[in-house]
């Protein structure tokens, strides 16, 4: 790879990279490029990254106490206006460790009745084609079984047939389960929609007699498109050659 260096107005100006061809096409434009900072670059990446959920979105779940439910309560459409309302994180805690991440607490219907919580959380995508990546995050104490739109995505210390009152197959430690964990979905792409979409958790708890239970997840989509940024640290982090360093100090001036 060759590099050049030049000098650039600190302030703003104009930038083009031309291609060597005959018609020197111009392969990439800066149209008034911002102030330049010391030390940091500036430049595309060619992806970026939206929230599609956040930690605190508005949720509802209810603690299932029959089979009545199963195979209907992931669908999008599901009428679930009379579950418990609050915000991500579901759970609940009898220390104090998943406190601070709990929005809606669920300790009355599950502690000591049942390991299983149904969870819905809505979200709106303005267009499914503009994502080419999507991650589920979560925290979690045990295990969850995770459907968009009624589309099984991701599962976590889940037993094979999760029913209604089904518990983890096994512990996640707290100090794991305060962690995310990203998992890649980008297969069930096809299952999100444009407009009303809704993630559904079955939150596991390793028993109903366990003292803590938490389910926090976050939807994370990647774009191809372009994003111009500051880059900190700036690359190269060597300086190649002294025309950089001209370079270097014209933009710290
Ligand atoms: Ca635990
Ligand atoms: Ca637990």
């Amino acid at each position: 790879m060759r590099r050049w260096g030049f000098r650039l107005d600190v302030d703003n100006g104009y930038l083009a990279l031309v291609r060597n061809d005959p018609a020197n096409t111009v392969a990439s434009v800066y149209l008034d490029y911002p102030q330049q900072r010391a030390d940091l670059s500036y430049g595309r990446v060619a992806t970026a990254t939206a929230a599609l959920l956040a930690s605190g979105a508005p949720a509802r779940a209810f603690v299932p106490t029959d089979a009545s439910a199963e195979g209907a309560w992931t669908d999008r459409t599901f009428d679930d206006t009379a579950s418990a309302a609050g915000t991500s994180g579901v759970g609940f805690d009898r220390q104090a460790t998943y406190q601070g991440l709990i929005g809606l607490d669920v300790e009355s219907g599950m502690w000591n009745r049942n390991p299983t919580v149904y969870v819905r959380i809505p979200f709106a995508v303005v267009d499914p084609a503009d994502f080419t990546t999507l991650t589920l995050r979560m925290k979690y104490d045990d295990g969850f079984v995770a459907c968009l739109n009624g589309t099984e995505v991701a599962r976590r210390h889940a037993p094979d047939a999760a029913g209604w009152n089904a518990a983890a197959a096994g512990e996640h430690p707290d100090g794991q389960a305060v962690v995310f964990e990203n998992i890649d979905i980008s297969v069930y792409l096809s299952s999100l929609r444009s407009g009303d979409n809704v993630l559904a958790i079955q939150g596991l708890n390793l028993g109903a007699g366990d003292d803590d239970f938490l389910a926090l997840p976050e939807l994370v989509g990647g774009t191809n498109g372009w994003l111009t940024q500051y880059y900190s640290p700036p690359t190269p982090s060597t300086r190649p050659s002294s025309s950089t360093s001209t370079l270097r100090t014209s933009l710290t001036t």
